[in-house]
Protein backbone atom coordinates (compact mmCIF):
# COMPACT_ATOMS: atom_id res chain seq x y z
CA UNK A 1 0.00 0.00 0.00
CA UNK A 2 1.42 3.39 -1.30
CA UNK A 3 1.24 5.47 2.17
CA UNK A 4 2.25 6.38 5.16
CA UNK A 5 -0.55 3.75 6.83
CA UNK A 6 -0.66 0.60 7.82
CA UNK A 7 -4.13 -1.30 7.43
CA UNK A 8 -4.93 -3.64 10.45
CA UNK A 9 -6.55 -6.36 9.02
CA UNK A 10 -9.83 -5.89 6.94
CA UNK A 11 -10.86 -3.08 5.32
CA UNK A 12 -13.09 -2.13 8.14
CA UNK A 13 -10.81 -2.54 10.72
CA UNK A 14 -8.32 0.04 9.20
CA UNK A 15 -6.54 1.43 11.78
CA UNK A 16 -4.41 4.41 10.48
CA UNK A 17 -1.32 5.25 12.68
CA UNK A 18 0.63 8.22 12.03
CA UNK A 19 4.04 8.75 13.03
CA UNK A 20 4.94 12.33 13.51
CA UNK A 21 8.93 11.85 13.06
CA UNK A 22 8.65 8.48 11.59
CA UNK A 23 9.66 8.18 7.36
CA UNK A 24 9.39 5.12 5.62
CA UNK A 25 9.47 6.08 2.42
CA UNK A 26 5.73 5.14 0.43
CA UNK A 27 7.10 2.60 -1.91
CA UNK A 28 10.96 1.04 -1.30
CA UNK A 29 12.22 -1.22 -3.38
CA UNK A 30 9.34 -1.10 -5.58
CA UNK A 31 7.41 -2.74 -2.37
CA UNK A 32 4.93 -0.53 -1.35
CA UNK A 33 4.38 -0.46 2.44
CA UNK A 34 2.02 -3.22 3.55
CA UNK A 35 3.57 -5.16 0.98
CA UNK A 36 3.35 -6.01 -2.83
CA UNK A 37 -0.16 -7.43 -2.52
CA UNK A 38 -3.07 -4.93 -1.66
CA UNK A 39 -6.44 -5.55 -0.47
CA UNK A 40 -9.14 -6.73 -3.30
CA UNK A 41 -11.55 -4.34 -3.92
CA UNK A 42 -14.74 -6.17 -2.46
CA UNK A 43 -18.10 -5.98 -4.44
CA UNK A 44 -19.56 -5.66 -0.38
CA UNK A 45 -17.42 -3.12 0.40
CA UNK A 46 -17.97 -0.86 -2.60
CA UNK A 47 -21.96 -1.40 -1.53
CA UNK A 48 -20.87 -0.85 2.18
CA UNK A 49 -21.69 -4.03 3.64
CA UNK A 50 -18.14 -4.68 4.84
CA UNK A 51 -17.56 -8.84 5.26
CA UNK A 52 -16.63 -10.04 8.79
CA UNK A 53 -13.23 -11.40 8.25
CA UNK A 54 -12.46 -14.91 9.31
CA UNK A 55 -10.81 -15.13 13.13
CA UNK A 56 -7.01 -15.39 13.44
CA UNK A 57 -5.84 -19.01 14.56
CA UNK A 58 -2.36 -20.13 15.45
CA UNK A 59 0.06 -22.94 14.56
CA UNK A 60 2.82 -23.50 16.59
CA UNK A 61 6.10 -23.48 14.87
CA UNK A 62 9.67 -24.06 14.95
CA UNK A 63 11.63 -21.29 15.39
CA UNK A 64 14.83 -22.65 13.64
CA UNK A 65 14.00 -25.67 11.23
CA UNK A 66 17.41 -25.95 10.34
CA UNK A 67 19.29 -27.35 13.69
CA UNK A 68 18.26 -29.80 14.69
CA UNK A 69 18.47 -29.26 18.70
CA UNK A 70 16.94 -25.49 18.87
CA UNK A 71 13.89 -26.80 20.10
CA UNK A 72 12.34 -23.16 20.73
CA UNK A 73 8.63 -22.72 18.91
CA UNK A 74 6.45 -19.78 18.13
CA UNK A 75 2.91 -18.93 16.96
CA UNK A 76 2.20 -18.37 13.23
CA UNK A 77 -0.81 -16.99 12.37
CA UNK A 78 -3.06 -18.44 9.30
CA UNK A 79 -6.78 -17.91 8.46
CA UNK A 80 -8.98 -20.76 6.43
CA UNK A 81 -12.52 -20.91 5.10
CA UNK A 82 -13.93 -23.96 4.66
CA UNK A 83 -17.44 -23.04 3.25
CA UNK A 84 -16.48 -23.66 -0.39
CA UNK A 85 -14.91 -27.31 0.62
CA UNK A 86 -16.96 -30.75 -0.19
CA UNK A 87 -15.37 -33.64 0.89
CA UNK A 88 -12.80 -35.15 -1.73
CA UNK A 89 -11.95 -31.48 -2.83
CA UNK A 90 -8.09 -30.07 -2.56
CA UNK A 91 -6.71 -27.83 -0.44
CA UNK A 92 -5.85 -24.34 -1.39
CA UNK A 93 -2.98 -22.46 -0.02
CA UNK A 94 -2.06 -18.96 -0.26
CA UNK A 95 1.33 -18.27 0.58
CA UNK A 96 1.85 -15.10 2.68
CA UNK A 97 4.40 -12.05 1.92
CA UNK A 98 6.31 -9.54 2.78
CA UNK A 99 3.42 -7.77 4.66
CA UNK A 100 0.58 -8.25 7.30
CA UNK A 101 -1.47 -11.46 5.90
CA UNK A 102 -5.14 -10.04 5.45
CA UNK A 103 -8.23 -12.11 6.01
CA UNK A 104 -9.79 -10.61 3.18
CA UNK A 105 -8.34 -12.72 0.69
CA UNK A 106 -10.28 -15.81 2.45
CA UNK A 107 -13.25 -14.15 0.86
CA UNK A 108 -12.32 -12.43 -1.99
CA UNK A 109 -9.85 -12.65 -5.28
CA UNK A 110 -9.44 -14.73 -8.20
CA UNK A 111 -8.44 -17.85 -6.23
CA UNK A 112 -11.93 -17.73 -4.46
CA UNK A 113 -13.36 -18.59 -7.92
CA UNK A 114 -11.43 -21.31 -8.13
CA UNK A 115 -12.10 -22.46 -4.94
CA UNK A 116 -15.92 -22.36 -5.50
CA UNK A 117 -15.51 -23.94 -8.61
CA UNK A 118 -12.52 -26.71 -7.27
CA UNK A 119 -14.36 -27.04 -3.81
CA UNK A 120 -11.04 -26.28 -1.90
CA UNK A 121 -10.73 -25.86 1.15
CA UNK A 122 -8.43 -22.59 1.80
CA UNK A 123 -6.11 -21.44 3.66
CA UNK A 124 -3.64 -18.42 4.34
CA UNK A 125 -0.14 -18.73 6.17
CA UNK A 126 1.29 -15.23 7.11
CA UNK A 127 5.08 -15.14 6.44
CA UNK A 128 7.60 -15.50 9.50
CA UNK A 129 8.33 -12.25 11.03
CA UNK A 130 5.59 -10.17 9.13
CA UNK A 131 2.46 -9.04 10.55
CA UNK A 132 1.69 -11.01 13.72
CA UNK A 133 4.09 -13.97 12.97
CA UNK A 134 6.89 -13.21 15.13
CA UNK A 135 9.45 -16.24 15.89
CA UNK A 136 11.73 -13.81 18.49
CA UNK A 137 11.33 -11.30 20.71
CA UNK A 138 12.38 -8.34 18.39
CA UNK A 139 14.16 -7.82 14.84
CA UNK A 140 17.61 -7.68 16.28
CA UNK A 141 20.02 -7.95 13.50
CA UNK A 142 20.60 -11.54 15.68
CA UNK A 143 17.52 -12.41 15.60
CA UNK A 144 16.62 -11.27 11.91
CA UNK A 145 18.67 -14.87 11.22
CA UNK A 146 15.67 -16.62 11.39
CA UNK A 147 14.12 -14.87 8.33
CA UNK A 148 14.95 -16.36 5.17
CA UNK A 149 12.53 -17.51 2.45
CA UNK A 150 14.27 -20.98 3.22
CA UNK A 151 13.25 -20.98 6.77
CA UNK A 152 9.53 -19.86 4.99
CA UNK A 153 8.98 -22.60 2.99
CA UNK A 154 9.95 -25.30 6.10
CA UNK A 155 7.19 -23.48 7.75
CA UNK A 156 4.83 -24.08 4.63
CA UNK A 157 5.88 -27.75 4.94
CA UNK A 158 5.38 -28.58 8.28
CA UNK A 159 1.81 -26.55 8.30
CA UNK A 160 0.43 -27.58 5.11
CA UNK A 161 1.55 -31.46 6.46
CA UNK A 162 -0.17 -31.09 9.71
CA UNK A 163 -3.48 -29.58 7.81
CA UNK A 164 -3.57 -32.13 5.27
CA UNK A 165 -3.49 -34.88 7.63
CA UNK A 166 -6.63 -33.88 9.41
CA UNK A 167 -8.44 -33.29 5.95
CA UNK A 168 -7.67 -37.08 4.98
CA UNK A 169 -4.66 -36.45 2.66
CA UNK A 170 -6.25 -34.06 -0.70
CA UNK A 171 -4.42 -32.54 -2.83
CA UNK A 172 -2.31 -29.48 -2.29
CA UNK A 173 -2.13 -25.93 -4.70
CA UNK A 174 -0.33 -23.20 -3.58
CA UNK A 175 -0.75 -19.58 -4.71
CA UNK A 176 1.16 -16.62 -3.98
CA UNK A 177 1.96 -13.39 -6.38
CA UNK A 178 5.41 -10.82 -6.31
CA UNK A 179 7.89 -12.68 -3.77
CA UNK A 180 5.13 -15.34 -2.33
CA UNK A 181 4.70 -16.30 -6.04
CA UNK A 182 8.50 -16.81 -6.17
CA UNK A 183 7.73 -18.88 -2.50
CA UNK A 184 4.94 -20.69 -4.64
CA UNK A 185 7.02 -21.89 -7.65
CA UNK A 186 9.88 -23.20 -5.08
CA UNK A 187 7.94 -24.82 -2.43
CA UNK A 188 6.41 -26.94 -5.14
CA UNK A 189 9.68 -27.43 -6.95
CA UNK A 190 11.33 -28.44 -3.11
CA UNK A 191 7.85 -30.14 -1.86
CA UNK A 192 6.31 -32.12 -4.68
CA UNK A 193 5.46 -34.54 -2.45
CA UNK A 194 3.63 -31.71 -1.07
CA UNK A 195 2.43 -29.25 -3.39
CA UNK A 196 0.84 -30.64 -6.68
CA UNK A 197 0.83 -27.44 -8.41
CA UNK A 198 1.26 -23.97 -8.14
CA UNK A 199 -0.23 -21.01 -9.22
CA UNK A 200 3.02 -18.14 -8.76
CA UNK A 201 1.98 -14.76 -10.18
CA UNK A 202 4.08 -12.10 -11.16
CA UNK A 203 6.85 -14.11 -9.34
CA UNK A 204 10.36 -12.64 -9.49
CA UNK A 205 12.78 -15.99 -9.76
CA UNK A 206 15.88 -14.03 -10.81
CA UNK A 207 17.64 -12.57 -7.60
CA UNK A 208 19.76 -9.76 -8.96
CA UNK A 209 21.34 -6.68 -7.75
CA UNK A 210 21.22 -3.82 -10.12
CA UNK A 211 17.36 -4.35 -10.99
CA UNK A 212 17.81 -1.21 -13.79
CA UNK A 213 15.24 -3.04 -15.54
CA UNK A 214 12.64 -2.05 -13.87
CA UNK A 215 12.96 1.69 -14.62
CA UNK A 216 13.09 0.18 -18.27
CA UNK A 217 9.75 -1.64 -17.95
CA UNK A 218 8.26 1.69 -16.13
CA UNK A 219 9.87 3.69 -19.48
CA UNK A 220 7.64 1.28 -21.36
CA UNK A 221 4.51 1.29 -19.30
CA UNK A 222 4.30 5.17 -19.52
CA UNK A 223 4.97 4.64 -23.61
CA UNK A 224 1.07 3.05 -23.30
CA UNK A 225 -0.04 6.71 -22.60
CA UNK A 226 1.51 7.53 -26.18
CA UNK A 227 3.74 5.91 -28.16
CA UNK A 228 5.46 9.01 -29.68
CA UNK A 229 6.79 8.86 -26.16
CA UNK A 230 5.71 12.23 -25.02
CA UNK A 231 5.38 11.67 -21.59
CA UNK A 232 8.67 10.15 -21.13
CA UNK A 233 9.98 13.32 -22.80
CA UNK A 234 8.54 15.25 -20.48
CA UNK A 235 9.49 13.37 -17.39
CA UNK A 236 13.21 13.70 -19.11
CA UNK A 237 13.37 17.31 -19.68
CA UNK A 238 11.78 17.79 -15.95
CA UNK A 239 14.13 15.71 -14.81
CA UNK A 240 16.44 18.07 -16.58
CA UNK A 241 15.13 20.97 -14.81
CA UNK A 242 15.30 19.42 -11.57
CA UNK A 243 19.02 18.92 -12.08
CA UNK A 244 19.56 22.28 -13.18
CA UNK A 245 18.16 24.00 -10.22
CA UNK A 246 19.85 21.39 -7.79
CA UNK A 247 23.34 23.23 -8.72
CA UNK A 248 22.68 26.24 -7.27
CA UNK A 249 21.28 27.50 -4.06
CA UNK A 250 18.52 29.75 -5.39
CA UNK A 251 17.48 26.79 -7.61
CA UNK A 252 17.32 24.24 -4.28
CA UNK A 253 15.48 26.69 -2.71
CA UNK A 254 13.25 26.51 -5.67
CA UNK A 255 13.01 23.02 -5.54
CA UNK A 256 11.91 23.23 -1.45
CA UNK A 257 9.58 24.77 -2.82
CA UNK A 258 7.57 23.43 -6.17
CA UNK A 259 8.14 19.70 -4.08
CA UNK A 260 7.09 20.42 -1.23
CA UNK A 261 9.85 19.31 0.88
CA UNK A 262 10.07 19.06 4.46
CA UNK A 263 13.36 20.24 4.66
CA UNK A 264 16.38 21.81 2.99
CA UNK A 265 18.48 20.18 0.42
CA UNK A 266 21.74 19.70 1.40
CA UNK A 267 24.62 19.68 -1.75
CA UNK A 268 26.88 17.79 0.38
CA UNK A 269 24.75 15.57 1.00
CA UNK A 270 24.63 13.10 -1.81
CA UNK A 271 22.88 10.71 0.47
CA UNK A 272 19.71 13.06 0.59
CA UNK A 273 20.10 14.21 -3.11
CA UNK A 274 19.95 10.37 -4.14
CA UNK A 275 16.97 9.64 -1.92
CA UNK A 276 15.06 12.81 -3.23
CA UNK A 277 15.36 11.90 -6.86
CA UNK A 278 14.57 8.25 -5.99
CA UNK A 279 11.56 9.54 -4.30
CA UNK A 280 10.23 11.74 -6.55
CA UNK A 281 10.74 8.83 -9.70
CA UNK A 282 8.83 6.31 -6.84
CA UNK A 283 5.50 8.43 -7.78
CA UNK A 284 5.53 7.33 -11.06
CA UNK A 285 6.88 3.42 -9.95
CA UNK A 286 3.76 3.28 -7.59
CA UNK A 287 1.38 3.81 -9.77
CA UNK A 288 2.77 1.82 -12.58
CA UNK A 289 3.35 -1.16 -10.78
CA UNK A 290 -0.23 -0.86 -9.71
CA UNK A 291 -1.90 0.24 -12.84
CA UNK A 292 -5.97 0.13 -12.97
CA UNK A 293 -5.43 -3.58 -10.81
CA UNK A 294 -9.10 -3.38 -8.95
CA UNK A 295 -6.90 -3.08 -5.37
CA UNK A 296 -8.68 -1.20 -3.30
CA UNK A 297 -5.92 0.92 -1.58
CA UNK A 298 -6.68 1.38 2.26
CA UNK A 299 -10.32 2.11 1.60
CA UNK A 300 -9.48 2.38 -2.24
CA UNK A 301 -7.20 6.06 -1.82
CA UNK A 302 -5.23 6.40 -4.53
CA UNK A 303 -6.70 3.67 -6.78
CA UNK A 304 -7.97 6.35 -9.37
CA UNK A 305 -4.49 7.62 -10.20
CA UNK A 306 -3.36 5.88 -12.69
CA UNK A 307 -0.10 5.87 -15.82
CA UNK A 308 -3.03 8.11 -17.94
CA UNK A 309 -3.68 10.92 -14.55
CA UNK A 310 0.14 11.47 -14.13
CA UNK A 311 1.03 11.55 -18.01
CA UNK A 312 -2.20 13.68 -18.07
CA UNK A 313 -0.84 16.12 -15.88
CA UNK A 314 3.28 15.30 -17.69
CA UNK A 315 1.48 16.44 -20.67
CA UNK A 316 -0.36 19.46 -20.23
CA UNK A 317 1.45 22.28 -21.20
CA UNK A 318 -0.77 24.20 -19.36
CA UNK A 319 0.45 23.51 -16.12
CA UNK A 320 4.00 24.97 -16.80
CA UNK A 321 7.19 23.92 -17.19
CA UNK A 322 7.58 20.01 -17.27
CA UNK A 323 9.54 20.45 -14.07
CA UNK A 324 6.58 22.15 -12.97
CA UNK A 325 4.33 19.26 -13.71
CA UNK A 326 6.75 16.86 -12.23
CA UNK A 327 6.35 19.04 -9.09
CA UNK A 328 2.53 18.99 -9.74
CA UNK A 329 2.56 14.62 -9.44
CA UNK A 330 4.41 15.04 -6.87
CA UNK A 331 1.54 17.52 -4.93
CA UNK A 332 -0.67 15.18 -5.98
CA UNK A 333 0.57 11.93 -4.36
CA UNK A 334 1.69 13.83 -1.07
CA UNK A 335 -2.31 15.58 -1.45
CA UNK A 336 -3.63 11.58 -1.87
CA UNK A 337 -2.03 9.66 1.07
CA UNK A 338 -2.47 13.16 3.49
CA UNK A 339 1.31 13.93 3.93
CA UNK A 340 2.10 17.17 4.73
CA UNK A 341 5.44 17.55 3.27
CA UNK A 342 7.57 15.29 1.12
CA UNK A 343 9.98 13.72 3.45
CA UNK A 344 13.54 12.81 1.69
CA UNK A 345 16.32 12.70 5.03
CA UNK A 346 18.44 9.73 4.14
CA UNK A 347 19.43 9.66 8.08
CA UNK A 348 15.51 10.05 8.74
CA UNK A 349 14.99 6.82 6.74
CA UNK A 350 17.78 4.69 8.26
CA UNK A 351 16.96 5.58 11.93
CA UNK A 352 13.50 4.76 10.92
CA UNK A 353 14.86 1.34 9.58
CA UNK A 354 17.06 0.34 12.40
CA UNK A 355 14.04 0.03 14.82
CA UNK A 356 13.95 -3.32 16.27
CA UNK A 357 10.74 -3.60 18.35
CA UNK A 358 7.68 -4.77 17.23
CA UNK A 359 5.35 -2.30 17.49
CA UNK A 360 7.84 0.33 15.41
CA UNK A 361 6.64 1.60 12.22
CA UNK A 362 9.77 -0.27 10.32
CA UNK A 363 8.55 -3.36 11.79
CA UNK A 364 5.23 -2.90 9.00
CA UNK A 365 7.39 -4.74 6.97
CA UNK A 366 10.06 -2.11 5.56
CA UNK A 367 12.83 -3.69 8.30
CA UNK A 368 11.96 -6.73 7.51
CA UNK A 369 12.08 -7.19 3.82
CA UNK A 370 15.03 -4.79 3.75
CA UNK A 371 17.10 -7.73 5.17
CA UNK A 372 15.23 -9.88 3.14
CA UNK A 373 16.86 -8.12 0.09
CA UNK A 374 20.66 -7.50 1.50
CA UNK A 375 20.56 -11.22 2.72
CA UNK A 376 18.84 -13.20 -0.37
CA UNK A 377 17.70 -11.52 -3.24
CA UNK A 378 18.53 -7.47 -3.90
CA UNK A 379 16.75 -6.36 -6.80
CA UNK A 380 17.76 -2.82 -5.99
CA UNK A 381 15.74 -0.86 -9.01
CA UNK A 382 18.64 1.65 -9.62
CA UNK A 383 18.78 4.34 -12.09
CA UNK A 384 21.54 3.39 -14.15
CA UNK A 385 19.83 2.10 -17.45
CA UNK A 386 20.22 4.48 -20.21
CA UNK A 387 16.81 3.66 -21.48
CA UNK A 388 14.41 5.73 -19.01
CA UNK A 389 14.04 9.06 -18.02
CA UNK A 390 14.58 9.74 -14.48
CA UNK A 391 18.10 10.46 -14.71
CA UNK A 392 20.78 8.82 -13.06
CA UNK A 393 20.31 10.04 -9.65
CA UNK A 394 19.76 6.71 -7.57
CA UNK A 395 22.74 4.38 -8.75
CA UNK A 396 23.18 0.69 -7.33
CA UNK A 397 25.99 2.30 -5.15
CA UNK A 398 22.86 4.23 -3.21
CA UNK A 399 20.86 0.69 -2.63
CA UNK A 400 24.19 -1.18 -1.67
CA UNK A 401 25.08 1.53 1.01
CA UNK A 402 21.63 1.31 2.52
CA UNK A 403 22.02 -2.14 3.43
CA UNK A 404 25.80 -1.59 5.76
CA UNK A 405 23.71 1.60 6.93
CA UNK A 406 20.90 -0.10 8.35
CA UNK A 407 22.17 -3.70 9.41
CA UNK A 408 26.04 -3.06 9.81
CA UNK A 409 29.45 -3.31 8.33
CA UNK A 410 29.49 -6.66 7.47
CA UNK A 411 26.44 -6.30 5.54
CA UNK A 412 28.72 -5.17 2.59
CA UNK A 413 28.28 -5.52 -1.46
CA UNK A 414 30.65 -8.34 -0.84
CA UNK A 415 28.33 -10.58 1.37
CA UNK A 416 25.30 -9.31 -0.64
CA UNK A 417 26.99 -10.91 -3.55
CA UNK A 418 27.27 -13.81 -2.20
CA UNK A 419 23.86 -14.16 -0.97
CA UNK A 420 22.27 -13.33 -4.19
CA UNK A 421 24.47 -16.28 -6.12
CA UNK A 422 23.57 -18.45 -3.53
CA UNK A 423 19.56 -17.64 -3.78
CA UNK A 424 19.92 -18.41 -7.17
CA UNK A 425 22.13 -21.99 -6.86
CA UNK A 426 19.98 -22.71 -4.36
CA UNK A 427 16.47 -22.25 -6.62
CA UNK A 428 17.98 -22.41 -10.26
CA UNK A 429 16.81 -19.05 -11.20
CA UNK A 430 15.17 -18.65 -14.61
CA UNK A 431 16.14 -22.87 -15.22
CA UNK A 432 14.30 -23.84 -12.62
CA UNK A 433 12.77 -27.36 -12.94
CA UNK A 434 9.19 -27.55 -12.30
CA UNK A 435 5.82 -28.90 -13.14
CA UNK A 436 2.46 -28.17 -12.68
CA UNK A 437 3.02 -24.51 -12.60
CA UNK A 438 1.73 -21.33 -14.00
CA UNK A 439 3.54 -18.20 -14.11
CA UNK A 440 1.37 -15.49 -14.81
CA UNK A 441 3.07 -12.27 -16.18
CA UNK A 442 2.01 -8.39 -16.39
CA UNK A 443 3.52 -6.78 -19.42
CA UNK A 444 3.23 -3.02 -17.69
CA UNK A 445 4.56 -4.94 -14.75
CA UNK A 446 8.23 -3.88 -13.81
CA UNK A 447 8.97 -7.16 -11.88
CA UNK A 448 8.49 -9.32 -15.05
CA UNK A 449 11.87 -8.26 -16.48
CA UNK A 450 13.13 -11.30 -13.28
CA UNK A 451 10.37 -13.61 -14.22
CA UNK A 452 9.14 -16.26 -16.27
CA UNK A 453 8.35 -14.94 -19.89
CA UNK A 454 8.47 -18.34 -21.81
CA UNK A 455 6.96 -21.46 -21.14
CA UNK A 456 9.58 -23.51 -19.23
CA UNK A 457 8.09 -26.92 -20.22
CA UNK A 458 4.58 -28.11 -21.12
CA UNK A 459 3.36 -28.08 -18.15
CA UNK A 460 5.41 -25.03 -16.45
CA UNK A 461 3.69 -22.04 -18.43
CA UNK A 462 4.35 -18.42 -18.92
CA UNK A 463 0.87 -17.04 -18.86
CA UNK A 464 1.46 -13.24 -20.67
CA UNK A 465 -1.30 -10.60 -19.65
CA UNK A 466 -1.28 -7.97 -22.09
CA UNK A 467 -1.49 -4.42 -21.13
CA UNK A 468 -1.86 -5.44 -16.77
CA UNK A 469 0.74 -4.40 -14.02
CA UNK A 470 1.66 -6.79 -10.78
CA UNK A 471 -0.45 -9.64 -10.13
CA UNK A 472 -3.65 -8.20 -11.62
CA UNK A 473 -5.02 -11.63 -12.10
CA UNK A 474 -5.29 -12.50 -8.00
CA UNK A 475 -7.87 -9.25 -7.67
CA UNK A 476 -11.37 -10.05 -8.16
CA UNK A 477 -12.90 -9.76 -11.51
CA UNK A 478 -14.53 -6.54 -12.78
CA UNK A 479 -16.66 -5.90 -15.60
CA UNK A 480 -13.75 -3.48 -16.68
CA UNK A 481 -10.92 -6.32 -17.43
CA UNK A 482 -9.00 -6.52 -20.61
CA UNK A 483 -9.56 -8.93 -22.45
CA UNK A 484 -6.00 -10.70 -22.08
CA UNK A 485 -6.58 -10.33 -17.99
CA UNK A 486 -10.14 -12.18 -18.69
CA UNK A 487 -8.28 -15.14 -20.25
CA UNK A 488 -5.81 -15.49 -17.90
CA UNK A 489 -7.61 -16.31 -15.13
CA UNK A 490 -10.01 -18.67 -17.35
CA UNK A 491 -6.12 -20.16 -18.44
CA UNK A 492 -5.67 -20.71 -14.81
CA UNK A 493 -8.57 -21.90 -13.81
CA UNK A 494 -8.07 -24.65 -16.70
CA UNK A 495 -5.09 -25.75 -15.70
CA UNK A 496 -5.98 -26.40 -11.64
CA UNK A 497 -8.67 -28.69 -13.30
CA UNK A 498 -6.21 -30.55 -15.08
CA UNK A 499 -3.44 -30.84 -12.58
CA UNK A 500 -6.28 -31.93 -9.76
CA UNK A 501 -7.55 -34.41 -12.61
CA UNK A 502 -4.07 -35.83 -12.66
C1 LIG B 1 -15.81 -17.78 3.25
O1 LIG B 1 -16.05 -17.01 2.09
C2 LIG B 1 -17.41 -16.77 1.83
C3 LIG B 1 -17.53 -16.10 0.47
O2 LIG B 1 -16.81 -14.92 0.40
C4 LIG B 1 -17.97 -15.92 2.95
O3 LIG B 1 -19.34 -15.67 2.74
C5 LIG B 1 -17.77 -16.63 4.28
O4 LIG B 1 -18.16 -15.79 5.32
C6 LIG B 1 -16.31 -17.01 4.44
N1 LIG B 1 -16.15 -17.81 5.64
C7 LIG B 1 -15.27 -17.48 6.56
C8 LIG B 1 -15.14 -18.41 7.72
O5 LIG B 1 -14.59 -16.48 6.49
C1 LIG C 1 -9.76 10.23 -6.95
O1 LIG C 1 -10.89 10.02 -6.11
C2 LIG C 1 -10.97 10.94 -5.05
C3 LIG C 1 -12.10 10.51 -4.13
O2 LIG C 1 -13.21 10.08 -4.86
C4 LIG C 1 -11.17 12.35 -5.61
O3 LIG C 1 -11.23 13.29 -4.55
C5 LIG C 1 -9.97 12.68 -6.50
O4 LIG C 1 -10.15 13.93 -7.11
C6 LIG C 1 -9.78 11.62 -7.57
N1 LIG C 1 -8.52 11.89 -8.24
C7 LIG C 1 -8.35 11.79 -9.54
C8 LIG C 1 -6.97 12.09 -10.04
O5 LIG C 1 -9.23 11.46 -10.30
C1 LIG D 1 6.83 -0.24 22.04
O1 LIG D 1 7.09 -1.19 23.05
C2 LIG D 1 8.10 -0.79 23.97
C3 LIG D 1 8.44 -1.96 24.89
O2 LIG D 1 7.39 -2.86 25.01
C4 LIG D 1 7.61 0.45 24.73
O3 LIG D 1 8.59 0.87 25.63
C5 LIG D 1 7.33 1.55 23.71
O4 LIG D 1 6.79 2.67 24.35
C6 LIG D 1 6.38 1.09 22.63
N1 LIG D 1 6.34 2.10 21.57
C7 LIG D 1 5.23 2.43 20.92
C8 LIG D 1 5.38 3.41 19.81
O5 LIG D 1 4.14 1.97 21.21
C1 LIG E 1 33.08 -6.91 3.39
O1 LIG E 1 33.29 -7.33 4.73
C2 LIG E 1 34.13 -8.47 4.86
C3 LIG E 1 34.26 -8.79 6.35
O2 LIG E 1 33.06 -8.67 7.03
C4 LIG E 1 35.50 -8.20 4.26
O3 LIG E 1 36.28 -9.38 4.32
C5 LIG E 1 35.33 -7.76 2.81
O4 LIG E 1 36.60 -7.40 2.28
C6 LIG E 1 34.40 -6.57 2.73
N1 LIG E 1 34.20 -6.21 1.34
C7 LIG E 1 34.28 -4.96 0.88
C8 LIG E 1 34.08 -4.77 -0.59
O5 LIG E 1 34.47 -4.02 1.61
C1 LIG F 1 -0.78 -5.50 -26.45
O1 LIG F 1 -1.87 -4.62 -26.63
C2 LIG F 1 -1.53 -3.48 -27.40
C3 LIG F 1 -2.69 -2.50 -27.36
O2 LIG F 1 -3.93 -3.16 -27.40
C4 LIG F 1 -1.15 -3.93 -28.81
O3 LIG F 1 -0.79 -2.80 -29.59
C5 LIG F 1 0.03 -4.88 -28.72
O4 LIG F 1 0.34 -5.39 -29.99
C6 LIG F 1 -0.29 -6.03 -27.78
N1 LIG F 1 0.93 -6.82 -27.58
C7 LIG F 1 0.97 -8.15 -27.61
C8 LIG F 1 2.30 -8.80 -27.42
O5 LIG F 1 -0.03 -8.82 -27.80
C1 LIG G 1 5.79 -8.71 -20.71
C2 LIG G 1 6.38 -10.02 -21.00
O1 LIG G 1 7.56 -10.15 -21.15
N1 LIG G 1 5.52 -10.99 -21.04
C3 LIG G 1 5.86 -12.33 -21.41
C4 LIG G 1 5.02 -13.26 -20.54
O2 LIG G 1 5.02 -14.56 -21.07
C5 LIG G 1 4.59 -14.64 -22.43
C6 LIG G 1 4.36 -16.08 -22.79
O3 LIG G 1 5.54 -16.82 -22.88
C7 LIG G 1 5.61 -13.95 -23.32
O4 LIG G 1 5.25 -14.06 -24.68
C8 LIG G 1 5.63 -12.51 -22.91
O5 LIG G 1 6.63 -11.82 -23.61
Amino acid sequence: MLSRTLILGALLLAVVIFHAEAYVPRIIRGRPKGGFVGIPDTQSAQNGNDPTPPPDQWFEQKQDHFDGINLLTWKQRFFSNGSFYKKGGPMFVQIGGEGEANPIWMMEGAWVDYAKKYNAYCFLLEHRFYGKSHPTPDMSVNNLRYLSSEQALSDLATFITAVRKELGGPKVIVFGGSYPGSLAAWFRMKYPHIAHGAVASSAPLLAKINFFEYMEVVDSALRTFDASGTCNNAVAQATQGVQELMSTYKGRRQLKSLFQLCDDLDPNSKKDISNFYSTIAGNFEGVVQYNKDNRAFEGAVGTNITIDTLCGIMTDTSKGSPTERYAAVNSLMLKTYSQKCQDFKYDKMIDEMRQTQWNSSAAEGGRQWTYQTCTEFAFYQSSDSKKQPFGHGFGIQFWLDQCSDIFGPEVNVTLIQQRVERSNEDYGALGIRISRVVFPNGSIDPWHALGVLKDLGPDAKAIFINGTAHCANMYPPTAQDLPALVAARTEIETSIGQWLAD
